[in-house]
C-alpha cells in the first residue's frame, strides 16, 4: 500500500486542536496529534506546505524511514513546530500500522507490561479549603494521584489554579479564556515560597500518608530557589516536583539535584532526546514530562525513554487537555508497553473534544487504559468539528510586581 492522501484538520471543539489524517490507497485511515497550544497555525502550515506533499506515494509502513527522512532531510533539525509536525506523521503511521495487523497499538510495542496506567488528576483552589475540596472530588472520581496546585495570599489569579472553585472547573478552561492577547497574571516567587510549604503540610495531615501528591513549579524558580523548596516539601514525601526551574539549562539541575531528594520531572517544553543529554546521564531528574506530539512522535520517545530505563528514570508524559485525544491515546498505547512508566497526566477532555474524537481508553480505579481497539482507538468526526471554529487563544503572561516579564 501508499499514501493516497493527508489532510491537516484544525479545528476547536472546546479548545484549539491541529489533528493529521493520513489515508493509504486502500482506504486505512491513521491520524496524529499536531497541536502546538498557543501556535497552533505554524504546525498546520509546516504539514502543509512542506511535509503533505512529500508523504503521497510513499509506503506507510516505512515508519522509521518516514521519520528519519522528515527529520534528516529537511535540514533544520528539532524545535516544537518540527517535531510536532513529524510526531503527528509518525503516530498517524503507527495508527495504520496497527490497524492493518487488527491490533491495539500496543501489542506492536511489545503487549502490555501492567494492566494500566496510574494517572494522576489536577486539584487546584485558590485557598486550602476550596483545595481540600477539589481534592475530594478527585478522589471521588477515582484518582488514586493528584497534582496540587494553590492561590498564593496576594496574587490573584495564578495559571494551573481554577478561578471557579464549582466541581468540575478548571483553570484552562477554553473559551472561556480565549482572548486576543495573552491574560496578566501577577507573580511572587518569595510569596509563593512562603506559602506552598505549609498547604502541603495541611494537605498531607487532612489526607493521611497513602495519597500520591504532585506539584508543578510551572519553570518559575531559579535553580537555589527550586533546591530550597524540594528541600522544604521533603517531609511531605511528593511523588515528584515538576518543571521547578527553566529545564534548557540543564546544568542548573545540578544545583538542584544537589540539594533536595524530592523527585524532579522535567520536560513538558522539551523536543528531542538532546534537551535531556545531561539531565538523564547524570541522572538529574526521575521522570521524563515529554508527550508523544511534542516528540517527534511513538518512534523518537520510545527510543528516549529506552535511554532513560538505563538510569532507572521513569515516563511521565504530558497530558493536560492541550494534547488532543489522539496524542493522550498514542502515549497511553506506550505507556502501557514500556518497563519504565511511571504516571500519566489524566486531564479530561471537554464534551465538546470527546463528541469530535472519539476515543476507546477508559479510567477505571484510578488507572488509564488504552482499550483494545485496532489502532489508536480514536476516531475523528467532520461533521461535528465543522461546528467548532478556529480562535486564537494563548496561554497567559506572568509579570512580576514591577511589571517584568516571568518565566512561567
Ligand atoms: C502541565 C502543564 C500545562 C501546560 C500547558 C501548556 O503540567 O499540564 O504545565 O498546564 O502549561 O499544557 O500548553
Ligand atoms: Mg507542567
Amino acid at each position: 500500500m501508499t499514501i493516497r492522501s493527508a489532510e491537516v484538520l484544525v479545528s476547536s471543539p472546546g479548545r484549539n486542536f491541529v489533528t493529521l489524517r493520513i489515508t493509504t490507497d486502500d482506504g486505512v485511515v491513521g491520524l496524529g496529534d499536531a497541536t502546538v497550544n498557543g501556535r497552533e497555525l505554524a504546525v498546520a502550515a509546516y504539514l502543509t506546505e512542506h511535509v503533505l506533499p512529500l508523504l503521497i506515494g510513499r509506503d506507510e509502513a516505512m515508519i522509521e524511514d518516514a521519520w528519519q527522512f522528515l527529520y534528516r532531510s529537511a535540514y533544520w533539525r528539532r524545535g516544537p513546530i518540527t517535531m510536532a509536525a513529524i510526531a503527528a506523521v509518525d503516530v498517524a503511521l503507527w495508527d495504520i500500522k496497527a490497524k492493518v495487523a487488527g491490533l491495539p497499538l500496543y501489542q506492536l510495542l511489545g503487549g502490555a507490561s501492567r494492566t494500566g496506567c496510574l494517572a494522576y488528576g489536577h486539584a487546584s483552589g485558590t485557598d486550602l479549603d476550596a483545595l481540600c475540596v477539589s481534592i475530594q472530588n478527585h478522589l471521588d472520581q477515582g484518582f488514586k494521584a493528584i497534582r496540587i496546585q494553590t492561590g498564593v495570599p496576594g496574587l490573584g489569579q495564578i495559571y494551573g489554579v481554577a478561578g471557579d472553585q464549582r466541581p468540575g472547573q478548571r483553570y484552562d478552561y477554553e473559551p472561556a479564556k480565549r482572548l486576543p492577547k495573552p491574560a496578566e497574571e501577577l507573580w511572587d516567587t518569595r510569596a509563593y515560597l512562603r506559602h506552598v510549604p505549609g498547604v502541603f503540610a495541611a494537605v498531607r495531615e487532612k489526607f493521611g500518608p497513602e495519597l500520591v501528591l504532585l506539584h508543578d513549579g510551572h519553570h518559575r524558580m531559579t535553580p537555589n530557589q527550586a533546591g530550597s523548596l524540594g528541600k522544604s516539601l521533603e517531609p511531605y514525601d511528593l511523588f515528584w516536583l515538576e518543571d521547578c526551574t527553566p529545564g534548557e539549562n540543564q546544568e542548573g539541575m545540578r544545583r538542584v539535584r544537589s540539594q533536595t531528594t524530592t523527585p524532579l520531572a522535567i520536560g513538558e517544553v522539551f523536543n528531542t532526546v538532546y534537551d535531556y543529554q545531561t539531565l538523564i546521564t547524570e541522572q538529574l531528574i526521575d521522570y521524563v514530562r515529554s508527550a508523544v506530539t511534542h516528540t517527534g512522535g511513538i518512534t523518537a520517545l520510545r527510543k528516549l525513554m529506552d535511554f532513560a530505563a538505563i538510569y532507572q528514570i521513569k515516563s511521565g508524559f504530558h497530558g493536560p487537555t492541550d494534547i488532543s485525544p489522539v496524542g493522550q491515546a498514542a502515549q497511553l498505547h506506550l505507556g502501557l508497553a514500556i518497563h519504565n512508566f511511571g504516571i500519566q497526566e489524566y486531564m479530561k477532555h471537554s464534551e465538546e473534544t470527546l463528541q469530535v474524537f472519539r476515543t476507546s481508553y477508559t479510567f477505571e480505579n484510578g488507572l488509564l487504559h488504552p482499550g483494545n481497539n485496532p489502532g489508536l482507538g480514536v476516531d475523528y468526526d467532520d461533521d461535528l468539528a465543522a461546528g467548532f471554529e478556529y480562535t486564537p487563544a494563548y496561554l497567559p503572561t506572568a509579570r512580576l510586581l514591577d511589571g517584568t516579564v516571568h518565566d512561567w
